[in-house]
């Protein structure tokens, strides 16, 4: 027996058939609506590698400070290491310290002890996303980053591939978004900065000249020194969250993470003033 609600879809499309036209209708608006995404990032003010908690608050303060951002996380769900708290618990503890940025992102969170919040972690990533994207980053996800565009002496752009592309190892060439500047946020492998060191054979800012390593926890440390590693390790890069102290050699800090939304308002400050001394 025929549906009466496919009839009057029928009629809305203009008498034609509905598998027709409904398929071909929602592939070309994917299609369009995602090229046109790309085609806006090919020549970003900054490239934000990784979508943890670090990368995704550098987006959404590039964003509103009116840049061009795009974060690429390899992930299917971006938001790194936040959407499971710790052990799956999913609660996540944030110093008041980081508060101003839980206000701006307009985050709920619930006073706990010491000076610090607590936060539902899945509401807390979600937060987070929302709003960078509502302020105007981009969203790559499902893209690896394997590369960068390196010349004359700075690095000024990303080189992307599909992450199923790079997982079977498919002998497929990569893509480019060229940028003013482009931030670390890998987490514990801190992928970019050694990249760049390996490949290049470039001395970055730190001790050794290289990607020291993280070290063994340690919570207060680890959490101070997320800041103050957080800084342009070679021009054009940034690193930030638990990249900064993997690239500097400093401690994990374990599911606190006020260090990590400071770190990325901090990359974020430091990649502005960048952008617009490179405007001129
Ligand atoms: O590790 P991650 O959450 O980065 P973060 O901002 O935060 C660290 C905390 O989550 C936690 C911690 C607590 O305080 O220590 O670990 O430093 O997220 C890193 C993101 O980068 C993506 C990865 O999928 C993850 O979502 N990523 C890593 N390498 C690449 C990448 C790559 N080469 N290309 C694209 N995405």
């Amino acid at each position: 027996m025929r549906d009466a609600s496919r009839s009057v879809k029928l009629d809305i499309l203009h008498g034609k058939s509905y598998h027709e036209v409904m398929e071909t209708l929602i592939t070309r608006g994917i299609v369009n609506s995602y090229f046109e995404k790309i085609n806006r990032s090919l020549q970003l003010d900054a490239a934000i590698v990784g979508g943890g908690p670090s990368g995704i608050v550098a987006a959404y303060y590039l964003a509103k400070a009116g840049h061009k951002v795009a974060l690429l996380d390899r992930k299917l769900a971006p938001g790194g290491g936040m959407w499971g708290g710790a052990m799956m618990f999913n609660e996540i503890v944030v110093q008041k310290d980081a508060q101003p940025i839980l206000d701006d992102l307009q985050l709920q969170y619930r006073d706990y002890e010491q000076g610090t919040c607590l936060l539902d972690s899945v509401h807390a990533t979600a937060g987070l996303l929302y709003r960078a994207t509502e302020a105007g980053a981009l969203i790559f996800n499902c893209y690896s980053v394997e590369d960068v565009v390196y010349k004359q002496g700075r690095v000024g752009g990303v080189v992307v591939n599909w992450t199923p592309v790079l997982l079977q190892h498919m002998h497929v060439d990569p893509l480019t978004f060229t940028a003013k500047t482009v931030l670390d946020a890998t987490g514990h492998d801190c992928e970019i900065a050694r990249t760049v060191a390996r490949k290049n054979g470039v001395s970055l800012c730190t001790q050794t000249g290289g990607v020291i390593g993280e070290m063994s926890m340690d919570a207060a440390e680890g959490e101070r020194t997320t800041i103050e590693n957080t800084k342009e390790i070679y021009p054009g890069l940034f690193v930030s969250g638990m990249a900064a102290n993997g690239v500097s050699g400093s401690f994990r800090m374990g599911p606190i993470f006020g260090g990590m939304l400071m770190s990325g308002k901090k990359a974020a400050e430091l990649m502005h003033a960048s952008i617009c001394a490179q405007q001129g």
